[in-house]
C-alpha cells in the first residue's frame, strides 16, 4: 500500500518504520516544508531502524491508499483539513490520538474517517524514538461509512500488531478517554510517573465515578468499579511511564487537556451531569499551561 503518515513524532515514526520494514511505500508529512524525514527508532527488541524517508510529496499524497494521522489531538483538525483537498475522496483517513472531539471538527471532510486508539508506548529520547512497549491498536469507523474498511485492520496487523477492528469503536474510545482523564491530569499536576497513582485509589475512584456517569449517558454500559479496575490495570502496566501530558508539561508544550478532560466536560454539560473533580483538574492543567504559554518559555 501507499501510505502517508501525517505527523512524524514518536507514534508517526513508529508506524513509518514498521510500514517500510513490511514492504509498504510510506512517506511522512511534516509542518516544515522539507522533502525528507528521518526515522530513528529503537525497537522493543533492542534493534535500531534508521532511515531517511520521503516527505511532503504532493503526488505521493494524491496516490495514497491511506492517510494515517498521528498528530496530537489539537493539531489534527487544521492539518487534515489542509490536506483533504489533495487526497482522493475515497482514500480513508485514520486518526490515532489521545482524546476525543476531532471527529466533530472534521464533519465536513468528505473522505471516509476512521478513529483509532493505541496502547503502544513510544517516546522521544533526544533524536531517538524509543518503542517502550508493544500494545494494541483499536480501529473502526468514526462515522457511518459507505464501504467496509475492516481490511485495513488485517493489513495493519501485519505491520504493527496487534490491530483490532471494531464496528463500534466508540465504547473503546470512551474507555481510553477514562484512562486519560484519570492518569494524564493527575500525573501532570503531581509530576510523577503513572505508578505513583497506586497510592491514590480514592482520587482515582472519584474521577471514575464522574466519567462513568457521562459514559452511561452516552449510551454505553459501564460502572465506576469497572472503570477504576481498568484504570488500575493501566496504572500497573505503565507504572514507569511518564504520561504524555506530563511530558508535554515538562517540555512546556500545549497539552491535549481540551480533548481529554475538556471533551468529557463538554459531554457532561450536554447531559446535565455534574463532574466537579474533573472540572477542577481541567482548570488546574489549563492554569499551568496558560502560565508557561504566557511567559513564552
Ligand atoms: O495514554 C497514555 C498517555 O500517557 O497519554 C497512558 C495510557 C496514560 C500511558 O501513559
Amino acid at each position: 500500500m501507499k501510505i502517508t503518515v501525517l505527523g512524524c513524532g514518536a507514534l508517526g515514526q513508529l508506524w513509518l518504520a514498521a510500514l517500510c520494514q513490511h514492504g509498504h511505500q510510506a512517506q511522512g508529512w511534516l509542518r516544515v516544508p522539507q522533502p525528507w524525514c528521518s526515522v530513528n527508532l529503537l525497537e522493543t527488541n533492542g534493534t535500531i531502524f534508521n532511515d531517511i524517508l520521503m516527505a511532503n510529496d504532493p503526488d505521493f499524497l494524491a496516490q495514497s491508499d491511506l492517510l494515517l494521522v498521528t498528530l496530537k489531538a489539537w493539531q489534527v483538525s487544521d492539518a487534515v483539513r489542509s490536506l483533504a483537498g489533495s487526497l482522493p475522496g475515497t482514500t480513508p483517513i485514520l486518526l490515532i490520538h489521545n482524546g476525543m472531539g476531532t471527529i466533530d471538527e472534521l464533519r465536513d471532510v468528505p473522505q471516509p474517517l476512521l478513529a483509532g486508539i493505541t496502547t503502544h508506548a513510544a517516546r522521544r529520547d533526544g533524536n531517538l524514538i524509543v518503542h517502550a512497549a508493544a500494545g494494541t491498536t483499536h480501529i473502526g469507523p468514526a462515522r457511518a461509512l459507505s464501504g467496509d474498511y475492516s481490511f485495513l485492520a488485517d493489513r495493519l496487523q501485519q505491520v504493527l500488531p496487534d490491530v483490532a477492528w471494531h464496528n463500534n469503536i466508540s465504547a473503546e474510545m470512551w474507555r481510553k478517554l477514562a484512562v486519560n482523564c484519570v492518569i494524564n491530569p493527575l500525573t501532570a499536576l503531581w509530576d510523577c510517573p503513572n505508578g505513583e497513582l497506586r497510592r491514590h485509589p480514592q482520587e482515582v475512584l472519584t474521577l471514575c465515578q464522574e466519567v462513568a456517569a457521562v459514559i452511561e449517558r452516552e449510551g454505553h454500559h459501564t460502572s465506576a468499579a469497572d472503570l477504576s479496575y481498568y484504570v488500575g490495570q493501566v496504572i500497573e502496566s505503565t507504572e514507569e511511564n511518564i504520561s504524555s501530558m506530563l511530558q508535554d508539561v515538562r517540555a512546556r508544550r500545549h497539552t491535549e487537556i481540551d480533548y481529554i478532560t475538556g471533551y468529557l466536560l463538554k459531554r457532561a454539560r450536554a447531559h446535565g451531569v455534574a463532574v466537579p473533580e474533573n472540572a477542577r483538574l481541567f482548570a488546574m492543567v489549563k492554569q499551568k499551561e496558560n502560565h508557561y504559554e504566557r511567559i513564552g518559555t
